[in-house]
């Protein structure tokens, strides 16, 4: 509601009301009930309203929470699980005297994992060793976990006999980081993999079917366990078992909260396809403005907002980029956006991670967004780096804009651009966001491998791919949150067919999903 409105408001009812009162409801989070309340209450021998009318204690009593939720699930994609949580588990309530919507009640964000101010590279062959040294070491102790496995030197210089200097027999493992996938000219596989200690080669044959089935999601320099027998010359292992640092079968149940968190990305602001309409229309039910009650009810229970990467198209970014271009300055298109995210409402807290559209270094991990940049915004954005991982009062959300998303989609069966959380779901079995070096994502080798899930996310958000998509994966809610980029020129060479506007919104006590669309 902007100031004539409630001007008029108070007019059409044969009130007055004084600048300093309009200026009162203006800037409270929920100026429409607010305005509804003063009326119903008023004395009726005011004239003229004024601030010392405005009873905003008795306007802040608490109120029933509406416990019917606006459920879409049958615009939920194929094979979205109900939620999976344990019945007995009993939420954090509501705080006492919270309000007819959550603007008074507290959003707390804590970075729980970020490289910003923490990046250390500069690109040296030794970086690298230590960034794949950091990768297998916490891979390799999740597997190591699960099977007993002996270093590859040990393999070598045993040459057919246990490392105990016995005749070898039985079953031995190794965990390795695969450096190349082959195939024989029958058809099997070929795995060079590498530990610290030294390399080896295993062989997966096509007839063991579900092992096949297994390596043939395998990508370069992931960490994986093989069980197996060595060949008469010891150079060779013939595969039984494949062990993937995967979540464990039973992922304990999740710490939920209340309210709702709105997850977005690849909101491509400067681009002549950004989809203006929906948008504001979007930011228009973020502040309540919405004559659907069921989607008024949500946004009353909005806490946070994020968004994964791709806040603006950025410049130069691909050839020909200048002629898709409404806003030709990269400064403009995110002068444009502070203006866009100034206009949601204050209580909602804002988590704002670049992608490779943005403004930061290309090579991931990304840094947030620079100062001269973050000025834009309202002091309710929380900028973090590209990954990062954020802690919303208990729920832990990991941010990765996708990147890799590509990688996978080019190398991996049954991993495509319409089902963006089939590629994350191999993130998950592979507790990596974006494994293989030298392809399309450049990697800083940072100290830390970022990109390792070490410590089991409630959700993970992607973006980049532009395409809506949600699902459960033991317990961790996997969200690609779509764009508001319709599809342009670029894309319709390179067949990518987005689904834009659409906004998955979650509730952070159950983690159910429901997704609004902005574009009709
Ligand atoms: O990426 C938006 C989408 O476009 C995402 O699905 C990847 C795809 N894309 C981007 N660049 C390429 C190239 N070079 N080839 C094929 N597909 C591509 P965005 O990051 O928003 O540009
Ligand atoms: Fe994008
Ligand atoms: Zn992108």
């Amino acid at each position: 509601m902007n100031e004539i409105d409630v001007l008029t408001a108070f007019i059409e009812e044969g009130y007055q009301i004084s600048p300093e009162a309009v200026d009162l409801i203006c800037s409270h989070c929920s100026p429409r009930e607010l305005v509804a309340y003063v009326l119903e209450n008023v004395d009726l021998s005011v004239l003229v309203i004024d601030v010392e009318h405005i009873d905003l204690e008795g306007f802040s009593s608490p109120v029933h929470v509406n416990e019917e939720t606006f459920h879409l699930s049958e615009e939920l994609p194929p094979g979205h699980p109900e939620s999976s949580f344990d019945s007995s588990y009993q939420a954090p309530s509501m705080p006492e005297g919270f309000k007819s919507n959550y603007c008074n009640v507290e959003s707390p964000v804590s970075v729980l994992s970020d490289i910003t101010d923490n990046s250390t590279c500069v690109g040296e062959y030794m970086e690298f060793v230590q960034f794949f040294r950091n990768r297998y070491s916490r891979l390799s102790d999740i597997i190591r976990s699960r099977i007993t496995s002996r270093p590859i030197e040990s393999l070598k210089k045993g040459k057919g006999t246990n490392f105990r200097g016995s005749r070898e027999a039985g079953e031995v493992s190794i965990i390795g980081m695969i450096s190349d996938i082959k195939s024989t000219s029958n058809g099997h596989k070929i795995i060079e993999v590498e530990d610290p200690t030294g390399s080896f080669s295993v062989l997966i044959r096509m007839a063991d079917k579900d092992l096949f089935e297994q390596a043939s999601h395998f990508v370069l320099d992931e960490v994986v366990g093989f069980t197996g027998n060595l060949t008469n010359d010891g150079n060779l292992m013939i595969v039984q078992k494949v062990t993937l640092p995967d979540l464990p079968a039973v992922n304990p149940k999740k710490t939920g909260t209340f309210g709702k968190a709105v997850l977005t990305s690849d909101i491509h602001i400067g681009s002549n396809t950004f989809l203006e309409e929906p948008w504001e229309k979007f930011l228009d039910f973020l502040n309540g403005d919405t004559d659907n009650e069921a989607l008024a009810a949500i946004s009353k229970e909005i806490r946070y907002l994020l968004v994964a990467g791709d806040l603006v198209d950025g410049v130069g970014i691909y050839p020909g980029q200048d002629e898709e271009l409404s806003i030709l300055d990269v400064y403009d298109q995110y002068k444009k956006a502070g203006e866009y995210f100034s206009m949601i409402p204050k209580h909602i807290e804002i988590i704002i991670s670049p992608g490779n559209h943005d403004a930061v270094r290309q090579a991931e991990p990304q840094p947030r967004l620079p100062e001269n940049i973050r000025d834009y915004f309202p002091d309710n954005v929380t900028f973090v780096g590209n990954p990062s991982i954020v802690d919303l009062d208990g729920v832990k959300v990991m941010l990765y804009h996708g990147r890799s998303i590509d990688d996978l989609v080019a190398s991996v069966p049954g991993v495509s651009y319409g089902e963006p959380t089939k590629a994350m779901v191999e993130m998950m079995k592979f507790r990596h966001l974006s494994p293989t070096y030298g392809s399309r994502v450049s990697i800083a080798p940072e100290k830390n491998d970022y990109f390792v899930i070490g410590n089991v996310p409630d959700i993970l958000h992607c973006g980049h791919v532009h395409t809506i998509g949600v699902e459960w994966y033991k317990n961790v809610l996997l969200i690609n949150s779509g764009t508001w980029q319709d599809q342009t020129e670029f894309q319709k060479r390179v067949n990518v067919v987005p689904t834009p506007a659409q906004v998955p919104v979650v509730d952070l006590e159950t983690l159910k999903t429901t997704i609004l669309k902005f574009d009709e």
